[in-house]
């Protein structure tokens, strides 16, 4: 399959500085940042810095020093969310799996119940 990166999305404008953002954490391969509709009392998104579209985009094609960046991220938010009593994460992708905006992000979700997605 191949990939078709846009980037003119808001993700990629909030990388380039174009657009201000709320960092939770940042490090040289991804940025961890609030959410502006959040769907939960903490609401962040991790990005990678690279241009990936989408979460199969980003585990095929990364380097792995990007993907072990990335991941490094989503520890540090959950260091700083209670994720002793749990989150959600999320990875919406394409037209499908309802993605908004074809920038890699993973949501992550919690400070409450979230109640069960999936049986
Ligand atoms: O989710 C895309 C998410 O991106 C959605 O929860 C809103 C969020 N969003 C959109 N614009 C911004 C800005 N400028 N800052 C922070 N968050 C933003 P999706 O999975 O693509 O449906």
């Amino acid at each position: 399959m191949a990939f078709d990166y846009d980037p003119q999305n808001i993700f990629a404008r909030i990388l380039r500085g174009e657009i201000p953002n709320k960092t939770v954490y940042e490090n040289d391969h991804a940025l961890a940042f609030e959410d502006i509709a959040p769907q939960a009392p903490v609401h962040v998104l991790v990005i990678p810095k690279g241009a990936y579209m989408s979460l199969d985009h980003f585990a095929m094609e990364a380097t792995a020093e990007e993907q072990v960046g990335f991941m490094q991220a989503v520890a540090e938010v959950c260091k700083q969310i209670n994720a002793e009593d749990g989150f959600r994460a999320i990875a919406n992708t394409r037209d499908h799996g309802g993605q908004e905006v074809p920038h890699y992000h993973l949501h992550i979700l919690a400070g409450q119940p979230l109640g069960k997605m999936l049986a």
